[in-house]
């Protein structure tokens, strides 16, 4: 027997890719204020900046996109959509969206009154900023084990229950519009929330008559994991397991990008029916009418399509091991990574390597440049650029518990070849950790900093 499953699919079209000089890439990353977000895509040799929107599709959903109809009401491929997301989510309800941040707005434009909180196991920096832009506060109750990179427990997405109870207790029901879970959880590692765990989360803010919507983009390897590491789940398809962590929630916020494998495209979902029509005003207001939701009729079609594609279990059997398989590299020559990994990345654990930059001297953005100049390679950072706030009485900063880098596996796209490359440069640079050195700001935004700020080695 093959060790990993072997790609349930073959190439049909490729793009080609080149490798820089480290000459070039000194002057490309001085050029781009040490921000890899500023740096021109064909510059970089392997992209893991994110799994979002960079999907590889199939041909099915190729020839979906000949097929798209373009009417602005009621084209064909809304109904394809709808039947898709009814048939996996339950949800009577829901728009598309053109990504999962405009299902964010949509929503807490609808529910979120200043000065009251959302809960959640650990909000992503979209959803954070989204609830922030409503006067709204932000709340993380991971679970203590999620916050340990070195722990195996095998659900480190879980909130925990009794902080979010008590939470509600100490702020009141009134204050908590709604609370969330982001599944898996992309901000702490990838990693997976129990279905005991969703469950019981839902069982206490329905106590309390608060709606719950689950972060969904990566639903599938959420319900994957669930099926490999929750006792009772091992014989459930994944179809199953799914439709069942959706039966404790009242709606979703959906960023198809990821596990619905689309390059643009997302929806919001919900039960509730005098919601769904306040959402369907808000989303003629900004993103369109209410069968297009700000995408072309042929976007929705191969949504529709990646839809039943992302919950194909010999896919996600190879995702989730091909992740794995780079995580598995990098434990072998001691790198230190957030483990277990997730399933649609591997962190690098910045404190551990890189232990003689304190946090406030950036850590994981100073490995983000290092990574690209030893080989070319995009990762993010998750970490204090992301995630550092000021606090409003004291003024200083609150740095937060994890410092990754992360490298995402876009969907379908690198073969084993590409991700050995990728851990034979962490491991270069592993051995020669002690010559990286911090950075400091030269420009840093209020908002979602991360994406347009820039730096200077210190
Ligand atoms: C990512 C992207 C998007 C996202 C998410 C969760 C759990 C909502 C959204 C918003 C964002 C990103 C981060 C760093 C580099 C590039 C892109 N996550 N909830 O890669 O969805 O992007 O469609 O508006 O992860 O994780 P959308």
């Amino acid at each position: 027997m093959a060790r990993f499953p072997v790609e349930p699919f073959k190439i049909k079209v490729v793009e080609p890719i080149r490798q820089t000089t480290l000459a070039q890439r000194e002057e490309i990353l001085q050029q781009a204020g040490y921000n890899l977000f500023a740096v021109r895509a064909e510059d970089i040799y392997i992209d893991l900046l994110t799994d979002s929107g960079t999907s590889a599709m199939s041909d099915s959903q190729w020839a979906g996109m000949m097929a798209g109809d373009e009417s602005y009401a009621g084209c064909r491929n809304f109904f394809n959509l709808e039947e898709a997301v009814r048939s996996i989510t339950g949800f009577r309800y829901f728009v598309p969206t053109h990504q999962g941040r405009a299902a964010e707005n949509v929503l807490f434009t609808c529910t979120i009154e200043p000065g009251q909180s959302v809960p959640s196991n650990m909000h992503f920096d979209t959803t954070q900023a989204n609830v922030i832009a409503r006067g709204g506060d932000p709340v993380n109750l991971l679970a203590e084990e999620g916050l340990d990179p070195t722990s195996h427990a095998p659900f480190k997405g879980d909130v925990d229950i009794e902080r979010l109870e008590a939470f509600i207790q100490q702020v009141g029901p009134e204050s908590v519009p709604l609370g969330m879970l982001t599944v898996t959880n992309n901000s702490g590692g990838g990693q997976p929330v129990s279905m005991a765990n969703i469950r019981a989360t839902g069982e206490v803010l329905h106590r309390y008559g608060i709606p719950f919507f689950l972060d969904a983009c990566r639903y599938a390897e959420n319900a994957y994991f669930i099926k490999l590491r929750e006792p009772g789940y091992a014989d459930t398809p994944v179809l199953e397991i799914a439709r069942e962590m959706f039966s404790y929630a009242d709606g979703c916020t959906m960023s198809a990008k990821k596990d619905a494998l689309v390059n643009i495209g997302g929806f919001l979902a919900m039960n509730d029916e005098e919601l769904y029509q306040r959402a369907c005003q808000q989303l003629i207001l900004r993103e369109g009418f209410p069968t297009y939701g700000g995408l072309a009729g042929r976007d929705l079609e191969a949504l529709a399509r990646g839809l039943w594609e992302g919950v194909d279990e010999r896919y996600l059997a190879y995702r989730v091991a091909h992740t794995r398989y780079l995580a598995d590299r990098m434990v072998e020559e001691s790198i230190p990574i957030l483990e277990p990994p997730g399933g649609h990345a591997v962190y690098l654990d910045a404190r551990r390597f890189l232990p003689h930059i304190p946090q406030a001297e950036l850590p994981g953005q100073a490995l983000t440049c290092a990574l690209f100049l030893e080989g070319g390679i995009r990762g993010v950072e998750i970490g204090s650029v992301m995630f550092a706030r000021e606090d409003v009485e004291t003024g200083e900063m609150i740095y937060p518990e994890l410092e990754l880098v992360r490298l995402a596996i876009p969907r379908r796209v690198y073969t084993q070849a590409h991700l050995d490359y990728v851990a034979e440069t962490c491991q270069r640079l592993y051995e020669c950790r002690e010559e990286i050195g911090g950075l400091r700001y030269t420009y840093a935004p209020d908002l979602l900093r991360h994406f347009t700020a820039r730096f200077e080695p210190l």
